[in-house]
């Protein structure tokens, strides 16, 4: 027996949402309604990037690392770097779970090339 043509996928697809025609009791019988199903799919989990402190990175180093990774200008960049240096760690964007590795790895590359220590992480959301 072909074991492929019965397998069922490992994470099947959601079913797919199609309005039902409806016929309304008091239309006669003529006319076709499509009522709205209910969106029963998720939104996807999304990931906070946060930069960590440390007491040997520049501050100038991380203000550039704000602009550059996450895109905001030099004013949001210095508040989020001294919110970190007080607080212990800032949160510089939130971004869809790949999106949010390559922001971690893009910034852990810039600190070690760079001789810096810098601690960057991912964390799910909500
Ligand atoms: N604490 C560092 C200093 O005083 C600055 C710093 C800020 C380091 C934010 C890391 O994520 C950081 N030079």
């Amino acid at each position: 027996m072909n074991s492929m043509a019965t397998k069922s996928p490992k994470t099947p697809n959601p079913p797919v949402q199609h309005p039902v025609p409806a016929v309304r009791p008091d239309n006669g019988g003529d006319s076709v309604v499509l009522e709205r199903r209910p969106q029963k799919t998720k939104p996807p989990q999304m990931y906070q990037v946060v930069l960590l402190n440390d007491d040997y990175t520049p501050m100038e180093f991380v203000v550039v690392v704000i602009q550059e990774f996450f895109n905001k200008d030099r004013e949001t960049a210095t508040q989020i770097m001294l919110k970190i240096h007080l607080d212990g760690k800032g949160v510089c964007g939130v971004f869809s779970k790949d999106v949010a590795a390559t922001k971690v790895d893009q910034v852990t590359e810039a600190a070690r090339k760079n001789g810096h220590p810098l601690q960057c992480v991912s964390e799910p959301i909500e």
